[in-house]
């Protein structure tokens, strides 16, 4: 058993016994476990690895099952261990200050900063505040979770099922219901959120940070002010990418619904983009397809023609990535995920993964459906599993990716190689289509890939504005909304007010996680899959390229995975594409050739909003 509780306390007596001994009495002084030496540094470092790891292990435990069986107790229960986490944590990350300016090893110091940057909701060390804090987050995380849109005289509708009504109504006033009934769930948190922000502020100021977004943007090996103007560089190269889209995609939503609408200039109405948060657009393809350029496969379609169900889904995932290399998933995972909807009690639908036991009991939790969309999903989670399993021999600090966005960026590599060509050879499709059918495919891929990068960006935008206090509470709905338009050029489809709290109806935000993570990953995937491909071998276009079944290319990724968190992230780039700098030079690359179409296809059109 680990004895951290009572190591934390010997530090305590020793400080008290130096002042006692210099009154006079006579008290026994305990040796100080961690002088300010190279050396304690290095004892801390390594008892808080082994320490943490059990609190996590705990903390883990209580969190699914309250994400699996949502009920007051294990909201209770999820919260207590929280509690007794962050309490823990945090008295560690305080701890690191005795270690300030001394010579440290390369890792030892490293590990001493992740111990503070690494925490995404720091508390106070008041126990009341603590505590407070994290029975904020649960209920938060809980409120979303069972969140339903009753209507009046109507059933109650699930998430799920608004979100289908999103994907494929092409009824303005259905979709509007959808749209404004889900964020009826979120209004409650509205209040929770603002004492959460304070709370998660003081946190992070008693760790040395302005606020708690400044301490979000110090996990990137970077000054935090240096990591805004990296997201600003990398926004500026895909500009250029969005912009066509989103003016073709007014101009064929113009048409599909008219001027009342859908209007031809300024911001799109947020309802009519085929998702719930309009933050990705592939649901709305056939509105916006190229004639004459069928992509000639829908893998949606496809699922069921050759009936592939919720858990055949996960084992084509899985063997994606035993083809590259990597051992196959243990039985456990198998046993303990949750691949679908429960239908006897209330569960968090949003698709995770988990790594249980640092070791080899990985899950997802998802709600399965048989779409596209979630046949790349689940490539996202197990890509975060299998990226958990190969950092499990790193000490548990650096049982993390490079940065945030490499974890959320594995997976949907895997996705990229899910090509025409792939499918056939894993059975799913009879014949690829050919050439001619590329373009449909690009446009297909950029409505959720291109179109996602703004909303990837503006969520952080506005946390770190109500975290630093630029946006007031009384503007939190409206500031959302000035966000919203200015990168995606989207707009509300009714008026909203105060009352409101649409940022509330992201999952990300109740579940307080740091979204930026998915901006970079959408950045990263691209380069990770053109060195990849170049790895393998693979000639020709990019939108072609899959890694399926090529050893190189996944023992390269493999080596990076492997590396956890333990260097700076641009040595684990550079393990993967010889390049230390995130580079939107791939996404665009692998774009080119639907970019001229677009720029054709948008030619005499009145663009941008
Ligand atoms: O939350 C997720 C994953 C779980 S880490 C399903 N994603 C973001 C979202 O759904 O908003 C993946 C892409 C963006
Ligand atoms: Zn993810």
């Amino acid at each position: 058993m680990i004895n951290r509780r009572n190591r934390m306390r010997v530090i305590g007596v020793t400080l008290l016994a130096g002042a006692f001994a210099a009154a006079g009495c006579l008290l026994p002084v305990e040796e100080d476990p961690y002088p300010a030496t190279a050396a304690g540094a290095e004892a801390f470092v390594s008892d808080v690895n082994s320490d943490l790891l059990d609190q996590a292990i705990a903390l883990a435990r209580a969190q699914w099952v309250q994400a699996t069986y949502i009920t007051e107790d294990t909201e209770a229960l999820a919260a207590e261990a929280y509690d007794d986490f962050l309490g823990q944590a945090m008295e560690y990350a305080r701890g690191t200050t005795r270690f300030d300016g001394l010579e440290l090893p390369e890792s030892v110091e490293r590990q001493l900063s992740i111990l503070k940057t690494g925490m995404a909701l720091p508390a106070p060390s008041d126990s009341e505040e603590r505590s407070e804090l994290t029975q904020i987050a649960s209920s938060m995380e809980a409120t979303y979770g069972k969140g339903k849109y009753c209507p009046e005289n109507g059933e109650c509708q699930t998430l799920g099922e608004l979100s289908k009504t999103m994907a494929s109504s092409r009824d303005p006033d259905e979709l509007l219901e959808a749209w404004t009934g889900w964020r009826t769930i979120s209004p409650p948190i509205r209040d929770s959120y603002r004492r959460f922000a304070e709370l998660g502020n003081k946190g992070a100021r008693e760790l040395g940070f302005d606020d708690l977004g400044a301490l979000w943007r110090s996990n990137y090996d970077m000054p935090p002010d240096e990591f805004r103007s990296e997201l600003d560089r990398l926004w500026d190269q895909v500009r250029p990418l969005y912009e066509p889209l989103h003016c073709l995609v007014r101009s064929k939503l113009n048409e599909t619904y008219g001027d009342a609408v859908a209007p031809a200039s300024g911001p799109i109405p947020a309802h009519l983009l085929g998702n719930m948060w309009a933050q990705t657009w592939a649901n709305i393809y056939p509105l916006v397809a190229p004639e004459n350029a069928d992509p000639g496969f829908d893998v949606t379609e496809l699922l069921e023609k050759k009936g592939v169900d919720e858990l055949e889904m996960v084992r084509y995932g899985e063997r994606f990535f035993t083809s590259l290399g990597f051992d196959p998933l243990p039985d456990t995972f198998w046993e303990r995920s949750q691949f679908t909807k429960p239908a006897d009690r209330e569960v968090v639908c949003h698709a995770s993964a988990w790594d249980i036991d640092q070791e080899d009991d990985v899950r997802i939790k998802m709600c399965i459906e048989r779409t596209a969309e979630d046949f790349s999903t689940i490539h996202h989670e197990l890509g975060h599993n299998f990226y958990q399993r190969a950092y499990n021999k790193q000490p548990f600090l650096f049982r993390e990716s490079a940065n945030d966005g490499f974890h959320e960026g594995v997976g949907d590599t895997i996705a990229l190689s899910v090509t025409p060509d792939y499918l056939v050879k894993v059975g799913l499709l009879d014949q690829a289509p050919d050439a001619s059918a590329d373009l449909g495919v690009l446009l297909r891929m950029a409505l959720d890939k291109v179109a996602f990068l703004p909303f990837g960006l503006l969520v952080d935008q506005w946390r770190w504005g109500v975290f630093n206090g630029d946006i007031a509470e009384d503007e939190y709905n409206a500031a959302w909304w000035r966000l919203r338009e200015k990168y995606q050029g989207v707009a509300a489809p009714v008026e909203r007010s105060e009352a409101d709290f649409d940022p509330g109806a992201k999952y990300h935000v109740p579940a307080n996680t740091p979204y930026t993570r998915y901006f970079l990953a959408h950045i990263l995937q691209f380069q990770f899959h053109r060195s990849l491909c170049e790895v393998a071998g693979v000639e020709g276009p990019l939108h072609r390229c899959s890694i399926y079944d090529n050893q190189e290319a996944g023992e390269r990724l493999i080596k990076m995975l492997e590396m956890g968190a333990s260097k700076p992230w641009p040595d684990a780039l550079e393990a993967v594409t010889g390049q230390r700098e995130m580079d939107a030079t791939a996404i665009v690359d692998y774009f080119a050739p639907l970019q001229a179409w677009l720029e054709e296809q948008t030619e005499g059109l009145s663009c941008g909003w």
